[in-house]
């Protein structure tokens, strides 16, 4: 009975407590780096707090809640991004929210209606507000505008800290999809939000270890893992997602997916790690990064002799069974 009580604690200690801040309906990596978190959940490796978007557009928030439904976690709080860029629809989150079955009902259940998500500043506040100190892993896989105004936030009825406070206190790692190491061209995830993104990583108070467009674009998502490893459902949103973002079969970088993956084991060995620096993001929106000793920032390198125990990983994950 004791072991098995301190057994337990031991695997809550051990969980990467995450919030997930997502442009999901962009891209499809978004949907299959979510799918990552829950499969981490579901073995005990992580705990996911919230799922915060950045993506202006009411579908990306209903395709969250579907997604969390669908792995039976429909009680995780989802923010919604206010005057936030690409509100432009997509078949990649509207389909697979649409689905009906023969009788009328949703393919997909959900439990929030369209339109009807919180502000993410919000979410994010009450979040951070309940964890403890030094806890929280923010997997940041679109813009920055959230996390920017999460720093701008004031006192509220959640927390008595501005937000700056609250993310020092509470936060231990961001990483972020964002960028390009060496710098190439701006990367879309920064340079569709080039203020929030400068004032993120100059800002932020806690390490921020960055995946960059190179890592992800390296390791591609096999269109085979969608046609044969979710076979043990009959219908999979995420598979939805996939089906519906382009035209089948291809294959997809797996940028979110990295930073999802190196958000909750970071210590296995699945990429290197640049020395410490800082990254500057220009008004291009560039990433540069400075070599500096006790710098915050560090990036993602991608191992050749691990890719492809990498890109298992990854689609072992992604299609786990709830
Ligand atoms: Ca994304």
């Amino acid at each position: 009975m004791l072991i098995a009580f301190i057994a337990a604690g031991l695997c809550a200690a051990a969980q990467v407590r995450v919030i997930f801040d997502t442009d999901m309906g962009n891209d499809v990596d978004d949907a299959l780096a979510l799918a990552i978190l829950h499969a981490f959940e579901t073995r005990g490796e992580a705990k996911l707090l919230a799922v915060t978007v950045t993506k202006d557009n009411p579908y990306a928030a209903v395709l969250v809640d579907v997604i969390d439904t669908f792995y039976r976690r429909g009680e995780i709080p989802i923010g919604m991004v206010r005057n936030g860029k690409t509100p432009n629809d997509s078949p990649m989150i509207r389909v697979p929210c649409e689905r009906l079955n023969p009788g009328g009902s949703f393919v997909y259940p959900r439990r929030m209606a369209l339109g009807a998500a919180p502000d993410a500043v919000a979410i994010l506040r009450q979040t951070l507000a309940r964890e403890e100190d030094a806890s929280v892993t923010i997997v940041q896989v679109g813009f920055s505008t959230n996390l920017a105004r999460l720093l701008d936030s004031g006192a509220d009825q959640y927390s008595p800290l501005s937000g700056a406070q609250l993310v020092a206190r509470k936060v231990r790692l961001l990483v972020a999809m964002a960028g390009h190491f060496p710098p190439a061209q701006p990367e879309y995830n920064v340079v569709t939000d080039v203020p929030s993104a400068q004032k993120v990583f100059a800002e932020w108070p806690s390490p921020v270890v960055f995946s960059g467009f190179e890592v992800g674009a390296a390791l591609l998502y096999p269109a085979r893992s969608i046609e044969h490893d979710f076979s043990w459902v009959r219908d999979h949103p995420v598979v939805d997602a996939y089906r519906n973002y382009m035209h089948m079969p291809y294959d997809r970088p797996s940028w979110d997916l990295t930073a999802a993956l190196y958000a909750v084991r970071p210590d296995a060995g699945y990429f290197k790690l640049s020395a410490e620096g800082t990254v500057r993001v220009d008004e291009k929106g560039n990433t540069l990064f400075t070599s500096l000793a006790g710098g915050k920032h560090r990036y993602l390198i991608l191992d050749e002799a691990a890719k492809a125990r990498t890109l298992e990983a990854l689609t072992l994950l992604a299609s786990q069974p709830r």
